[in-house]
């Protein structure tokens, strides 16, 4: 029945959580639930085709999952005729075909959009309620409060007020369990020969994904990435499934191999979650207490417990905040001034250099490259050769399928790039090939020596680390964190500061050919 109390409650791709607000107040009489997929969503980056088929096909099961509910689900598939492959084009269908006079939604996670939602009602001449993303343990405002009249944002304290406010790992007295808040200094162990992750949970694929993956070969056979084999999880029961697997086979020795980076080994002890997470299959407060039990109950320890636990209540909060609280203009910072163009090894993995070989091929193959391989290889030879930090954050928005923009982009132009001049990191994440033979098994089977910094055998990470400090020594010699390394390059006999400045001109000049 169409009455003119109907509702519209809109949905998007990333907002697949039974309990989101906007699903919170729902009737079975008058609600229409909208989910759709469009070109615009698809395409604003090129996502990787396992991006593309993991989110349909979540977006396509949590639509079945609320039909079973009861529930009026109007879901507009990519390729249904009538779609008009844009969100506002299909509030406007639904509203017409339903005659719904409100919209209801969730505050939506990316700038772009949500400032295009911000105009919808004024466009409409209807009232749309956007309702705020309780999912996050720590609201823009709370952040915002939270920020004010601090000079220098550090997570660190950031993360010690979510542990106190939301009471996880704690004892009498608001103290944090072991003794210290941090065991990040214990999670640095360089990975040990034959160090291999246990094998990861696959999912059987059913029609939904069956359908979804022919689909996204048909329609993005040029986006990056092989889609086949596919083994995301597209439900919530599914996520839930490799959440158990983590917190039981894998946290254990998330901590001390956290920084190890093997070749073939993709994953190691990562959790794998994020895409899960930031798509809404599973719940950041519930992943945390799950991990918070496993140490009070003696099945993993403080070192691994704590360091998972604070990439999700503190690293994931603090880097929204950041987002939301230094947007829009924080897209086109650019501290540096880096304005090299992305080569396009990052699009094809075809490089000698191993490490990047390795990152990027994961990067393609499965649409995920696990954090110190996206910070400490991709993001450091991305800093090193001063590549423009829009066209960095474009690829790592578009290649994982994790990444949506308020979470690539503080980690991809702040902390890796340095692009924020220090908010996300109070020093660049710059390195040698020293840092990366150290924590990883790469250099080995490489055509570059890491010992080496000048002539052809020499590690491309090398030259082009002290050149980059050189070349920005004026915005970075006055950071004392950066003392001892000016000092090193300073005490340089000048014959090897010029064969290295050299050298580092002739690989900016074929970053394509390295
Ligand atoms: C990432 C994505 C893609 C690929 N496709 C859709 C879509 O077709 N429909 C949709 O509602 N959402 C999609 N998304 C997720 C949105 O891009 C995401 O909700 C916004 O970027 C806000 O975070
Ligand atoms: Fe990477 Fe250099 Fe090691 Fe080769 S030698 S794998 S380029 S760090």
């Amino acid at each position: 029945m169409v009455t003119s109390d109907m509702r519209l409650h809109l949905v998007l791709g990333d907002q697949l959580s039974h309990s989101l607000s906007a699903l919170r107040d729902l009737d079975a009489e008058r609600s229409v639930i909208l989910m759709a997929e469009v070109m615009q969503e698809a395409t604003y980056v090129r996502h990787h085709k396992k991006k593309i088929a993991f989110l349909f096909s979540a977006m396509r099961h949590f639509a079945e999952e609320l039909r079973e509910r009861r529930f009026n689900v109007r879901y507009v598939p990519l390729d249904d005729p009538a779609n008009t492959q844009d969100l506002f084009g299909e509030v406007q269908r639904a509203l017409s075909e339903t005659g719904a006079r409100r919209v209801v939604t969730t505050e939506c996670g990316e700038w772009r959009l949500a400032s295009e939602i911000g105009t919808w009602s004024e466009a409409l001449g209807l009232p749309v309620a956007i309702l705020p993303d309780d999912r996050f343990l720590c609201s823009i405002d709370d952040f915002r409060d939270w920020r004010r009249d601090r000079k220098q944002l550090r997570m660190e304290y950031f993360y010690r007020e979510m542990r106190r406010r939301h009471r996880v790992l704690l004892e009498e007295g608001d103290l944090p369990v072991g003794g210290q808040w941090n065991f990040d200094a214990e999670n640095r162990k360089p990975p040990v020969a034959g160090l291999k992750g246990p094998k990861r949970l696959s999912h059987p694929k059913e029609a939904i994904t069956k359908t979804v993956l022919a689909l996204v070969e048909d329609r993005f056979p040029d986006h990056i990435g092989t889609l086949l084999p596919f083994h995301f999880a597209v439900t919530a029961k599914q996520a839930e499934a490799e959440l158990q697997q983590f917190i039981d086979e894998i946290l254990p020795d998330f901590g001390d191999y956290q920084d190890a980076m093997v070749k073939g080994e993709p994953y190691l002890y990562h959790s794998m979650i994020a895409a899960y997470l930031n798509a809404g299959l599973l719940l950041p407060l519930d992943v945390v207490r799950r991990a918070e039990a496993a140490w009070y109950e003696g099945r993993a320890p403080l070192n691994a417990v704590e360091g998972f636990i604070r990439q999700i209540l503190g690293w994931r909060e603090y880097v929204r905040g950041v987002y939301w609280t230094e947007m829009p203009d924080y897209a086109g910072r650019n501290h540096l001034e880096a304005s090299r163009s992305l080569p396009q090894m990052y699009w094809t993995g075809k490089t000698a250099m191993q490490c990047m070989a390795a990152a990027i091929g994961d990067t393609i193959e499965h649409a995920y490259s696990h954090h110190i391989q996206r910070l400490m290889v991709t993001g450091n030879f991305a800093l090193l050769a001063g590549i423009d930090p829009a066209e960095v954050c474009e690829w790592y928005l578009a290649v994982y399928a994790d990444a949506y923009e308020w979470v690539e982009l503080p980690n991809t132009l702040g902390m890796a790039l340095y692009g924020d001049g220090g908010i996300m990191a109070s020093k660049p994440y710059a390195a040698s090939g020293k840092y990366i033979d150290r924590m990883s098994n790469f250099c080995g089977g490489c055509r570059y020596d890491p010992k080496i910094t000048t002539g052809p055998s020499a590690c491309p990470f090398n030259a082009l680390y002290w050149d980059f400090i050189d070349r920005n020594s004026e915005k970075l010699s006055r950071n004392p964190r950066m003392a001892n390394m000016y000092a090193t390059w300073r005490r340089m006999d000048p014959f090897k500061q010029q064969a290295i400045r050299q050298h580092a001109e002739g690989l900016l000049n074929a970053l394509d050919m390295l």
